[in-house]
């Protein structure tokens, strides 16, 4: 049975109560040290097949960011013993490694960020990303001044919380609609965004528009920078798969009766697109960072030839 926190846990990253790449793997990684717990199996298959269905209910909720499974793939794989609380205690224990692995690979990333940021540079955020976040608050924690126009990012609106949370650091912030990007470029020192999924050519997967303003800051020389731990490389794209965009419910562009009144026009809500590399300067990791057209070597460092899918049924 799966335990609630399961459920829980699956449903606020389906209605994005939990968003973001990295929170996501975070809450995924705790929701299965939750159903470790929580269950009563008798026999360590038993327990194994819980931890799997545990493991696909929460990979299904949303298919974009890789870090999702990056997170389950390694808790499963840290589950370990041949009686059920042998395996109970190696999954809870794999589950909070990997929560303090990331937690020390923002800070490592940040670190490492801030080095591009100079002070008094003003940056251009798109969406809310906490590794973005991260290189800013090292930056500041260095004692540099930065400054920040935030795009507002339809239809969900995360530029808001980027804008909250800066404003909370005292960085000056000014909130922009998307549209208005272009223009404001040229007050710009870098593109600062983040990343759900990185691919082997180097292509980045981020909130939509991504690409737009990628485009728009290559055309006005303003470099871009994406601060990406490396849980959010893409180990399937070594052997050719594409990374599944997500679409999202219409109603999240615009209201049925809106819609109604328009005449019923079809609406699409793509929620990612994907950057060429050629549009992006630097990737940031806990690694250093890369330029996008070799991020390939670290990915194969790290995951070997490919991504595994221990979540399988036996
Ligand atoms: C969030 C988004 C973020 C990345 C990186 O999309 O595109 O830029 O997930 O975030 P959504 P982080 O709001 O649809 O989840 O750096 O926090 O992992």
């Amino acid at each position: 049975m799966l335990a609630p926190e399961v459920e829980e846990t699956a449903d606020d990253i389906a209605e994005m109560e939990v968003r973001g790449a990295a929170t996501i793997a975070r809450a995924a990684a705790e929701a299965l040290a939750a159903q470790a717990r929580a269950s009563d199996a008798d026999a360590p298959a038993e327990f194994r097949h819980e931890l799997r269905a545990a493991a696909r209910r929460l990979k299904d909720t949303r298919p974009t960011a890789v870090s999702l499974p990056n997170a389950l793939r390694y808790v499963l794989k840290g589950m370990d013993g041949g009686s059920v609380a042998d395996l109970r205690a190696s999954t809870v224990e794999a589950a909070e490694d990997f929560v303090a692995q990331l937690d020390r690979a923002q800070d490592d990333l940040g670190a490492i960020g801030a080095n591009r940021l100079r002070d008094g540079d003003t940056i251009m955020t798109h969406c809310h990303s906490t590794d973005a976040l991260a290189c800013v608050e090292a930056a500041l924690d260095d004692g540099k001044h930065v400054e920040a126009v935030v795009k507002e990012t339809r239809p969900r609106k995360q530029g808001h919380i980027t804008a909250e949370q800066l404003r909370e650091w005292g960085v000056p912030v000014t909130l922009v609609v998307d549209n208005a990007a272009r223009r404001y470029l040229d007050d710009c020192d870098h593109v600062l965004v983040g990343a759900d999924s990185i691919a082997a050519d180097g292509s980045v997967v981020n909130k939509i528009g991504t690409s737009m303003l990628a485009v728009a800051a290559r055309e006005r020389g303003t470099p871009i920078m994406v601060a990406a731990q490396t849980l959010k490389l893409h180990p399937d794209t070594m052997t050719g798969h594409t990374v599944e965009i997500e679409m999202r419910d219409e109603t999240e562009v615009l209201s049925d009766a809106e819609r109604a009144d328009l005449g019923n026009p079809d609406v699409e809500n793509p929620a990612f697109d994907v950057t060429p590399p050629r549009h992006v300067d630097a990737i940031v990791t806990e690694r250093g960072q890369f330029p996008p057209e070799s991020i390939v070597t670290l990915m194969r460092e790290l995951y070997g030839e490919g991504g595994t899918e221990p979540w399988a049924e036996e």
